[in-house]
């Protein structure tokens, strides 16, 4: 190799090293152990958004700015781990939307898939790709990449639900596209219903081709979700790992309900201590109803109705249930499927 003495050789390394820089280059030995960790190092920290906390600050944005001139009026969540960079996770962003009675938030379209979780408020609706869909609490909503969409409020109080969308993920792609339609709604062509009777009752039309790569249901109601769920509990024992775990499916295929965001909901029955797991993907959890706390690593975030916590990937966590606890999550997990990423660890 060198004939250089080992001093030598260290300071003409460093050189070397200085030397490829102005080439663009680096050498990977210098860099190996970091960028092939030998497990995820966790992106992003555990957090709580408290709904005692986040709604007094939503409702006063709404004496400062309309939906109309803010678009969408959002507080959105940014872990405090991922400072400036608009994200509750790594490859999620999350968001709490308000509309008041009248307001419209404009149509527009984007390549970024959006769900939305009701949190509370009733007589809103979405217009998505042609079709109203009204919004009641814990009602889980799909808003398609690239399809127009609007939303809308005809009843008489505030009405809140969390945006989830998989911005990180077009943007690390460099993806984005968006276009404002010309007038604040979109045309309405289907009526409201239509995609629940057509796909969403166990049968689907014959011939049926689709056209996308999301559930043609877009609107899962909260109330099938938790009759459900509690049929379940009612007829057998909980995983050990997950309570009464859901997911929400693409009835075509059975695969998750959208391309990139993968959603599930659970109910941890009153008592009831899960065993520790872990997975990799990012978590961000909603707390539907109930009351409870999960425990990740050596922290203890409290479960409140409507409260938010997100859970950074592969650290271990257990959920306990004070009052039945239903949690609705989403996170990446879809996407690293699809690209042979995803691990899950059971202890
Ligand atoms: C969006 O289109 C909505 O349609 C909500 O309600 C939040 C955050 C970033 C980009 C687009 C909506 C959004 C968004």
């Amino acid at each position: 190799m060198s004939t250089l003495s080992s001093s030598d050789l260290l300071s003409r390394r460093e050189e070397f090293y200085r030397e490829l820089e102005p080439h663009a280059m680096a050498a990977l030995w210098t860099r190996l152990r970091k960028l092939i960790p030998l497990q995820p190092t966790p992106t992003g920290v555990a957090h709580r958004w408290p709904y005692a906390t986040t709604r007094p600050y939503l409702m006063e944005s709404a004496t400062l700015i309309s939906a109309e001139e803010a678009e969408r009026r959002v507080l959105l969540m940014e872990n405090p781990g991922l400072p400036d960079t608009s994200r509750i996770t790594n490859t999620m962003y999350a968001g709490l939307q308000l509309i008041l009675p009248g307001e419209v938030a404009p149509a527009h379209r984007h390549t970024q898939s959006a769900l939305r979780f009701i949190i509370e408020g009733s007589g809103a609706y979405t217009a998505v790709d042609g079709e109203k869909t009204y919004m009641e609490p814990g009602d889980f909503v799909i808003t398609p990449a690239w399809t127009w969409h609007h939303h809308g409020h005809e009843g008489n109080a505030p009405m809140v639900w969390v945006d989830g969308l998989d911005i990180p993920i077009v943007s690390f792609f460099n993806g984005g596209f968006r276009e404002e339609f010309d007038s604040d709604e979109a045309p309405v062509t289907r009526p409201t219903g239509d995609a629940l009777a057509r796909y969403g009752t166990g049968l689907l039309p014959v011939g049926y081709q689709p056209s996308t790569l999301n559930s043609p249901v877009f609107n899962y109601p909260y109330a099938r979700t938790r009759d459900a769920l509690f049929a379940l509990a009612r007829a057998g024992a909980p995983d050990p790992h997950g309570g009464y775990l859901m997911r929400y499916t693409n009835p075509v295929d059975g695969g998750w309900a959208m391309p990139t965001i993968a959603t599930m909901i659970r109910l941890v029955p009153s008592g009831f201590t899960t065993l520790p797991y872990r997975s990799t993907d990012s978590t961000v959890f909603i707390c539907v109803e109930g009351n409870g706390y999960i425990v990740i690593g050596d922290q203890r975030l409290e479960f409140a109705p409507h409260d938010i916590v997100v859970v950074p990937g592969w650290s271990r966590f257990t959920l306990h249930a004070i009052q039945d606890l239903v949690l609705f999550s989403y996170s990446d997990r879809v996407a690293q499927e699809k690209l042979g990423l995803f691990r899950e660890q059971r202890f």
